[in-house]
């Protein structure tokens, strides 16, 4: 069978991880309009007959300042050295910029097998895609360039047996049942963070990060979780809770809803909001929320 590793890489919000949760067929990472909704290394499993590809969805390459943006670059350039091959993604739908060109060149010259998504294509005049590839090649990227959409679900089929013939020859290297390498409470920390990412304005969520305090499985079969959303000052946490308490109660509810579907089990979930001035810039604090290099969570 063909078997290994697949990074995938490309610009904050070209799509990555909604196209990885695509492939998977289940949601192993979270998705946001928000740039920097990944912020670690999160593997995806797809295991077939004949095939088994395992995808490391990345933080997307975004130049936002601070150190823990500057750690995110660097998951992202780490894991692209570590794997068989790389998919590229970048979105179609505004066009295939010289920016994206440059982005794709770099990685292809780390001397992997790379593949190219040209995805949201379900969002487009269907006239441009051809147009839009072209640029890709004349670009001077020599690589199968794929056009999809994850969302509408289109050409995904090929576009893995593309990435297929990147891999090795080899056996299984995870257990066949495993399609994500991330415990528990790191994707019900996760489910938490997409809340908040697709309920307040940017400025908010970039400065969020949640650590989860307990998590535990009680004897009536409940989850019992508690966790803190940390945010990075004072003037958000007043935001965060909302009038009387109105905002974080409707996000708490959004997220505590996804929790169980995820853990298909009840959940009494506590949250409390914390702040941690300018977290996103300490070292010690980067790490104790889990994302630092090593970090997964
Ligand atoms: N229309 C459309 N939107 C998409 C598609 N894939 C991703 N998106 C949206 O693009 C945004 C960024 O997606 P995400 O997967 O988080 O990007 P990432 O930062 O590269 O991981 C989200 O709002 C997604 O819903 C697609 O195929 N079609
Ligand atoms: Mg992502």
């Amino acid at each position: 069978m063909k078997s290994g590793f697949i990074g995938v890489i490309g610009r904050a919000n070209a799509g990555k991880s909604t196209l990885v949760n695509a492939l998977v067929g289940e949601k192993v990472s979270i998705v946001s309009p928000r740039p920097q909704t990944t912020r670690n290394a999160i593997m995806g499993i797809l295991t077939e007959a004949d095939r088994q590809i395992v995808f490391i969805d990345t933080p997307g390459i975004y130049k936002a300042g601070t150190l823990l943006s500057a750690t995110m670059e660097k998951i992202a350039e780490t894991t692209a050295r570590d794997v068989d091959a790389l998919l590229f993604v970048t979105d179609g739908h505004d066009g295939i910029k010289d920016r994206d060109i440059e982005l794709a060149k770099r990685f292809a010259s780390l001397g992997l097998p790379m593949a190219i998504a040209f995805t949201k294509i379900d969002i487009m005049p269907k006239e441009n895609i051809p147009e839009n590839v072209k640029k890709l090649f004349e670009g001077g990227l020599d690589c199968d360039v794929f056009p999809v959409s994850a969302r509408k679900r289109m050409n995904l089929q090929n576009l893995l047996d593309g990435l297929t013939k990147m891999l090795p020859e080899g056996e299984k290297v995870i257990d066949a049942d495993i399609i994500s390498d991330k415990s528990d409470s790191f994707m019900v920390a996760e489910i938490m963070r997409e809340k908040i990412l697709l309920g307040f304005d940017k400025e908010i969520p970039h400065g969020v990060a949640v650590v989860i305090n307990s998590f535990k499985r009680n004897e009536r079969g409940v989850y019992e979780i508690n966790l803190d959303i940390i945010c990075d000052k004072a003037n958000h946490k007043a935001i965060l809770i909302g009038k009387q308490g109105s905002a974080i109660k409707q996000v708490s509810t959004l997220a505590r809803r996804d929790m169980e579907k995820f853990l298909q089990g009840k959940v009494y979930l506590t949250t409390y909001v914390k702040v941690r001035e300018d977290w996103r810039d300490k070292p010690a604090l980067i790490r104790d929320f889990g994302y630092g290099e090593d970090g997964n969570g």
